[in-house]
């Protein structure tokens, strides 16, 4: 039989070799990390998502009476003047939102349980609209308006 004898310095090289190797790896992990979440560039030729939601608040006040409210979850947006975004809206609350933003030729409706593509880009920066026709004002349970705001 034979034993494979190694010196103590040849121990002490591997172990630090290998506590080296280690850190290395950990350092790169680390980064990668870093560059999945903070850098722009990984994200680079990708169209941007955004998700957006019909939502329905109901309340009764003291007479029994029900009081409700739709709205876009989120309320408000934004892009870069010039940005491709691609938003999608879910319906939850509410069969139907026959909806048009303004100063666009975009309309469309959300239909409960079924996802709206909407292709965002805009070449002037301001306050576009998200209207609701069918909830429009509080008289009509809105105002379901959501700001998109475009940034120079
Ligand atoms: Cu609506």
């Amino acid at each position: 039989m034979k034993f494979l004898v190694l010196k103590k310095e040849t121990l002490l090289f591997f172990l630090t070799a290998g506590i080296m190797l280690a850190a290395i790896s950990a350092w790169f992990m680390l980064k990668a990390g870093d560059a999945a979440v903070f850098n722009q560039a990984a994200t680079e030729g990708k169209i941007r998502e955004i998700h957006m939601v019909t939502v329905e608040y109901k309340a009764n006040l003291k007479d029994g009476k029900e009081i409700e409210v739709y709205r876009w979850d989120p309320g408000t947006i934004s892009l870069k003047t010039g940005e491709k975004v691609q938003l999608y809206i879910t319906g939850i609350n509410g069969e139907k939102h026959p909806f048009y933003i303004e100063g666009t030729e975009i309309k469309g409706t959300v239909k409960k349980g079924e996802e709206t593509l909407v292709p965002l880009q805009f070449d002037k920066p301001g306050t576009y609209r998200l209207v609701c026709e069918t909830h429009s004002n509080l008289k009509t349970n809105g105002p379901m308006v959501a700001d998109i705001v475009v940034n120079d």
